[in-house]
């Protein structure tokens, strides 16, 4: 049997990353280039561009193109391109490319001589992509949220209320500041389909779960809704073309990475999405799980078949099952405020930290603290509130208590939101931890404690690329197989905590003072 082989690419912000897997799913090949170091010509810091009223953040869309170049240019001498049967990719989610009129000419016939950068270096019609961290878009967020009848009702129909790094603002924008811009644009593309359309040959759809991060997509019927579309420019339903599910077979490889790379002409490219359901996917995600990573800030990503949307958070649809959802929350005060309760109650270390963590009681007696020390997302509220048992407002506990109350108010407040949004708890459910304090096994053992569920540790530096390796597999068996059982051979979670069964915890009573603090804090 010949040998099979599957890529993943990344489109990150700061770089772009290719990973290969073969057909038991173990890594072979991994190489990236940095946008900064290995593309210096386009002088870009942490692979954008801030400008100078600070809030527009673009990245040169060229660049993302000359990078592909360089990547295969890198691989192509240790790996060989014709035994990959099947490729997938991501990109940062919301940022946008806009094709100039007559590109996908250009696209069609790319020629093999040539880098592709030469090819596409008249292809767009905007130079400088809008992307996520970009938040000059604040006016057109507000009026689009009352064009469709306020916050709530736009994030029932498109899983979020407006953000400013949601493509719908950003599109807007260039249709209302540069309307012969926008006219001479053919065809809107995300990053991750942008991507997609460069290996395709053609325009790629966007997938429906890196599209429900535009403000535009009606996330339970998967088609663009017709209300957001008027709201936001003419013609916009023609440019963005047709969604897809995420697991879409779009076609074969464009013939110029055949002749330039030696690719196999049967090689099927499968949708593009974006990072955070691409990571999904390469954490394996199931149905009833949820993803905390506990980093500088904390994220929070977790399977929903039935959402609903809040005016906090985003509901996505699923990337490996188009008839499910998937939630994304995120919070602003993770690990500083964890550092600085440790700095002020545990002696400025972590072991104190864990021992104190270790003797004290789940539950901490009904004290509950709540801890916004810089204005927190998820709820939009600043400030540090102390409950008693009797859900009066205190002005300190001790540092016994600080420490503990801190650990349960921050995981309360995950499974609380998470619940808000629809997440409920299975008999099979898993917590998968990662980032900074996911090494704490006492923090984790907290974390099993509130969510009554086995907490797991993974390695997810490469996850969003490895889930496209694994999406690319599971697209290419084209429905034989769900997504769960392509996966079902990767290596296995490693057991970090399993919860206390004689604890419970008052989810509802933490909403309620929750709910206290963000009408004081507001
Ligand atoms: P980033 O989100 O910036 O990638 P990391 O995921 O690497 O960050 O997390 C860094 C954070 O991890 C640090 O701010 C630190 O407070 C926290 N951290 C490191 N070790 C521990 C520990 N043993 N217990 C709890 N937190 C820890
Ligand atoms: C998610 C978000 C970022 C980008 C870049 O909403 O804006 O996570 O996807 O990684």
């Amino acid at each position: 049997m010949t040998k099979k082989t599957y890529l993943g690419f990344d489109f990150s912000t700061q770089q772009v990353k290719a990973l290969a897997i073969n057909d038991d799913l173990v890594v072979t090949h991994e190489a990236s280039v940095q946008f900064d170091t290995d593309l210096p010509e386009f002088k870009t810091e942490g692979g954008v561009h801030i400008h100078n009223d600070k809030l527009t953040v673009t990245a040169p869309t060229l660049m993302w193109v000359k990078a592909l170049d360089l990547l295969l240019e890198k691989i192509k001498d240790t790996f060989d391109f014709s035994t990959v049967v099947a490729l997938s990719g991501t990109g940062q989610q919301h940022g946008s490319v806009y094709w100039k009129e007559g590109a996908l000419k250009k696209l069609q016939s790319l020629n093999a001589q040539y880098s592709l950068h030469d090819e596409l270096s008249t292809a767009f019609s905007v130079n400088d992509s809008p992307i996520w961290m970009d938040s000059s878009t604040s006016d057109i967020c507000r009026n689009m949220e009352k064009s469709v009848g306020g916050p709530q009702k736009l994030a029932d129909q498109t899983g979020s209320r407006a953000y400013e790094r949601f493509t719908a603002s950003q599109i807007a924008k260039l249709y209302q500041t540069k309307p012969d811009v926008y006219d001479n644009t053919e065809r809107i593309s995300l990053v991750s389909s942008f991507a997609a359309s460069l290996f395709l040959g053609n325009y790629a759809a966007i997938d429906n779960s890196d599209g429900s991060g535009m403000n535009l997509l009606d996330i339970r019927k998967k088609d663009w809704s017709e209300e957001c579309l008027a709201t936001t420019a003419t013609n916009l339903r023609d440019k963005l073309g047709k969604p897809v599910p995420s697991c879409s077979n779009l076609g074969c490889i464009s013939s110029y990475f055949v002749e330039k790379y030696g690719f196999n002409p049967d090689c099927r490219i499968i949708a593009f999405t974006g990072d955070n359901p691409a990571s999904l996917a390469g954490c394996r995600l199931g149905r009833g799980d949820v993803i905390i990573s506990l980093g500088t800030s904390d994220t929070f990503m977790l399977w929903l078949d039935d959402p609903k949307p809040k005016t906090e958070g985003h509901v996505f649809v699923n990337p490996v099952d188009d008839n499910s959802y998937m939630g994304l929350l995120c919070y602003k005060n993770g690990s500083i405020t964890r550092e600085k309760i440790r700095n002020s109650a545990a002696q400025k270390s972590w072991s104190e930290f864990s021992e104190i963590l270790k003797h004290t009681k789940p539950g901490n007696n009904g004290k509950i603290g709540i801890y916004f020390d810089v204005q927190e997302i998820t709820p939009n509220a600043v400030g540090c509130f102390r409950f008693n048992d009797k859900d009066e407002q205190v002005a300190s506990f001790t540092d016994e208590e600080e420490v503990r109350a801190v650990i349960e108010g921050q995981f309360l407040a995950k499974r609380y939101h998470a619940e808000g949004l629809g997440y409920s708890l299975g008999i099979s459910s898993k917590v998968l931890a990662t980032g900074g304090a996911s090494k704490n096994p006492e923090i984790l053992q907290v974390l099993a404690d509130v969510f009554g569920a086995p907490v797991y540790t993974l390695d997810t530096s490469n996850s969003a690329c490895l889930g496209c390796a694994y999406r690319a597999k599971h697209g290419y068996l084209n429905g034989a197989k769900s997504f769960s059982e392509v996966t079902s051979s990767a290596a296995p979670y490693k057991l970090a905590a399993a919860p206390n069964t004689a604890v419970t915890y008052d989810i509802a009573r933490y909403g309620k003072l929750e709910a206290v603090v963000t009408s004081k804090a507001n």
